[in-house]
């Protein structure tokens, strides 16, 4: 069992897909247990993105995340992070495979959509950054049993 951070970045808020992306997760039988929507700043930006702020895209990466609001989510199964990861697509939705939300839904690597962890520390980071520990909930489903 472990954890991802998920984001439904601004571009995926403005195109409508915050249903679409938290059925696509329900369905795959992974567990929502957060989920917000709210503004980024500028400051929760560079903590989220902290590997990528010397970069040269990263002023353009701030700007676009901060530009409207996104959804948080906190999504807990086993394999969690690599399974959101290959539903997601890779970074570029040039190569992004078809069945992916990237692969599918997206054109440029500056609006590709959703975020999510890339290792369970960096979930554990950024969840921490998103989530106060009253905002998550521990509960189980009756589901469970049939899924893993
Ligand atoms: P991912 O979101 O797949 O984990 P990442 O952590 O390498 O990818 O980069 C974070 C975000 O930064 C990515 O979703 C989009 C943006 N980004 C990455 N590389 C970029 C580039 N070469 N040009 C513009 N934006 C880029
Ligand atoms: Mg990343």
């Amino acid at each position: 069992m472990n954890k991802s951070l998920v984001l439904i970045k601004p571009d995926a808020v403005q195109r409508l897909m915050i249903g679409k992306i938290i059925s696509s997760i329900e369905e795959k039988g992974l567990k929502i247990t957060g989920l917000k929507m709210l503004r980024m700043n500028d400051d929760l930006a560079s903590k989220h993105y902290s590997a990528h702020v010397d970069k040269p895209f990263f002023e353009e990466l701030k700007g676009f995340m901060t530009s409207s609001p996104l959804v948080a989510i906190c999504v807990e199964g086993t394999n969690a992070v690599t399974i959101m990861r290959s539903m997601m697509g890779t970074t570029n939705p040039v190569e992004a495979a078809p069945g992916t939300v990237r692969g599918d839904f997206a054109i440029t690597v500056g609006m590709n959509l959703i975020h999510g962890s890339d290792s369970t520390e960096a979930a554990e980071k950024e969840i921490n950054l998103f989530f106060s520990k009253s905002e998550l909930s521990d509960y189980s489903r009756e589901i469970d049993k049939w899924i893993s």
